[in-house]
């Protein structure tokens, strides 16, 4: 049982004058500097108000199906299967941005949905996101809250200025989830002063370098969700190694599919395309 078919914001928009993603998000030259320099940059307020009703709706509506065996922040490319999730991320105010990063030519290479119950939300550990992957080629993610994040509730903390050099040391780690991490000898005495935590409003985000070092704590809050979704996009040319995922509905693996959202497939590897049609609600 998956329960009903999924809508898209396409479908929801006819229904509901939707505009998921904010048309007028402003990315200045200081914030793609501030990129470059750090590794990271924060976005303001990407979602409408609608839109992110709409999201969370989705969001829990699909912890509702979720595979018993599965944890709410185990939902991996759900957009191959879930049309809201595959029309947001290929928003053109948010493809915008991510090509200041990464280039005209944009393939959404994963998703993630890290969403942490009160009490009972993982950690995730210090690590660098490229020397999991396998991968080479320009790449960034980005990282939108669907709740108000804080320390309390298990937002994310980054290290600046730390995502141009070699990948620091790391060591293992006896965890299935993450079974690796940067090593604390290789990070810096005072990384606790020099880390930036996302403390953002829910429909806010961020842009994360794949190389910047990123952590986030458990969520300790008695009764908060924090739940935030995490796109990764890579430049078409880049080196995109395979990979598979439960379906967080039934577990079945499935192919990752590496859908070009902007530009051209530039080494004719027959990418499939996928085009938003979210416009403004006036357009
Ligand atoms: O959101 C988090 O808790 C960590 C996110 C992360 O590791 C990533 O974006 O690569």
């Amino acid at each position: 049982m998956t329960g009903p078919p999924a809508k898209g914001f396409r479908q929801l928009r006819k229904e509901k004058a939707l505009q998921a993603v904010r048309s007028e998000i402003i990315f200045s030259s200081e914030q793609e500097q501030q990129y470059q320099t750090d590794g990271y940059v924060l976005l303001g307020q990407v979602l409408s108000e609608s839109g992110l009703t709409e999201a969370r709706s989705q969001l829990d509506r699909m912890i509702g199906q979720l595979h018993p065996d599965l944890q709410p922040d185990e939902i991996f490319s759900a957009h191959q299967m879930e049309p809201w999730l595959m029309e947001l991320i290929s928003a053109p105010a948010l493809l915008d941005i991510v090509e200041k990063a990464i280039g005209p030519n944009i393939v959404v290479w994963s998703s993630h949905l890290i969403c942490k119950p009160p009490q009972t939300g993982r950690a995730i550990p210090w690590h660098q996101d490229a020397t999991y992957w396998n991968i080479a080629g320009k790449m960034t993610s980005i990282w939108l809250a669907l709740d108000d994040v804080d320390d309390g509730n298990g937002t994310m903390y980054v290290l600046p200025g730390y995502h141009t050099g070699k990948p620091l040391a790391r060591r293992d780690r006896t965890d299935d989830f993450f079974d690796e991490e940067i090593n604390p000898t290789a990070l810096p005495k005072d990384v606790d002063q020099r880390q930036i935590g996302y403390f953002l409003k829910a429909g806010q985000a961020g842009m994360h370098h794949v190389m910047i070092p990123h952590r986030s704590p458990v969520n300790s809050s008695k009764d908060r969700w924090r739940r935030v979704l995490v796109v990764r996009y890579m430049s078409a040319d880049g080196d995109m190694a395979l990979n598979q995922y439960p379906d967080y509905r039934t577990k079945e693996m499935f192919d990752r599919k590496f859908v070009l959202v902007r530009g051209e497939d530039v080494l004719g590897r027959g990418l499939e395309r996928f085009q938003s049609n979210e416009l403004p609600i006036n357009g």
